[in-house]
């Protein structure tokens, strides 16, 4: 179940004298390091099934459009329909449009399902640059804010990535900052203890009724002093329209900057995948207000129709090219239900296959 982390053994880390865990997705390298810990790769293989599930309306329009006899205008016209039911947005339709005409006109492809094969391509290729593993230990702490709109996934997120890091033998330390739910911090008490080697690794703090950027402060003085290697702030969910709601987030990480000047390493944005091309939006904004460094995509298993992505990319393109010197977004994650191995990590590739139907 954890094949898709990438870990140093204790005794190399030792050797090293470091502490470095990576978190990747599951390329050729993982698939070796799957083999290696005996992690049943069949788990990677079901959860690809579950997002397929997901994506499977979208993927059945797609594959639809390449059942035509030839590639005409009516293909094209057909595809960008189909993209654009999917959440791919003008932009992101257009420039998945572009590129495959573009292909197809240098392969000479004629034959539908040799389009259906280079539109995999197109896809993937501009998926590609969100696809970076999680770095954990290259800070000796390595602090993490977790943000959003409300209801997306969080809390649950959170829990999951806590209970695989403590897996991977992580000491890990939960700042409960959202203050205005009281069930949040139970919440994350229940994932902490979800499995058996987590029971040790994984400290909450919390503060009754507090202000979230002094639990937060709390939480980071105390995971540096107490030798954690990750620290993660679970934040209250809000709209990027409610500016004061907005300010406080900042303070929270203005707070954490002040008890290491380095973090936070991570500000983590969890997206709802069934938020359609509002998603878009409402990352923008949190990226505008924060400066987001990566997002975790959930419920791809309901109704999303995943091609949200590709605008997320195009625009994290766009983004990277205003801004050159600038750490590119990643997705770290994608979550495609509730138990704990229904988060896993991110790849181009199979995301791709799975839209794709
Ligand atoms: N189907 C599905 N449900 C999910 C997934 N991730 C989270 N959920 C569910 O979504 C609901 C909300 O999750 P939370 O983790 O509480 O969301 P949150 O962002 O912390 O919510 P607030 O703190 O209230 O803003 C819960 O019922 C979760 O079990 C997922 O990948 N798939
Ligand atoms: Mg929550």
């Amino acid at each position: 179940m954890f094949s898709f982390f990438r870990k140093k053994p204790a005794d190399a880390q030792a050797a090293a004298g470091t502490q470095s865990v990576t978190l990747e997705p599951a390329g050729p390298a993982a698939a070796e390091q799957a083999a290696a810990d005996a992690a049943p790769p069949s788990q990677r293989r079901s959860w690809i099934e579950r997002l397929r599930g997901g994506l499977r309306k979208t993927g059945s329009s797609i594959t639809q459009v390449f059942s035509a006899a030839r590639i005409d205008d009516a293909l094209y016209d057909e595809l960008e329909a189909a993209l654009l039911m999917a959440d791919a947005g003008p932009s992101a339709t257009r420039h998945l449009l572009d590129d495959l005409k573009r292909r197809v006109r240098e392969r000479n492809a004629r034959d539908p399902a040799a389009v259906r094969a280079l539109l995999e391509d197109v896809l993937a290729d501009l998926l590609l640059p969100l696809e970076r593993p999680l770095e954990i230990g290259r800070a000796g702490c390595t602090v993490m804010m977790v943000v959003g709109v409300n209801g997306a996934g969080k809390t649950t997120s959170i829990g999951k990535l806590a209970c695989h890091l403590a897996e991977a033998h992580q000491k890990v330390l939960l700042a409960a900052a959202d203050t205005f739910r009281a069930a949040a911090r139970e919440q994350l008490a229940v994932w902490a203890h979800r499995v058996g080697t987590a029971r040790d690794a994984v400290e909450i703090v919390s503060q009754q009724g507090g202000d979230p950027a002094a639990v937060t402060y709390d939480a980071v003085v105390a995971g540096r002093s107490r030798g954690c290697d990750v620290v993660i702030a679970d934040t209250a969910g809000r709209l990027p329209t409610q500016l004061h709601l907005m300010e406080e987030l900042k303070k929270v990480q203005r707070v954490i900057a002040k008890a290491d000047p380095q973090a936070p390493h991570e500000v983590l944005m969890v997206v709802d995948g069934n938020t359609g091309q509002n998603a878009l939006a409402q990352v923008r904004a949190f990226d505008a207000a924060l400066g987001l460094t990566g997002l975790i995509v959930t419920k791809l298993d309901g109704t999303a129709k995943g091609g949200v992505l590709a605008a997320i990319a195009l625009w994290a393109r766009e983004r990277a090219a205003m801004q050159p010197g600038r750490r590119t977004l990643a997705v770290y994650f994608l979550g495609v239900g509730e138990a704990l191995e229904d988060l896993q990590s991110f790849s181009a590739r199979e995301f791709a296959q799975a839209l794709l139907g």
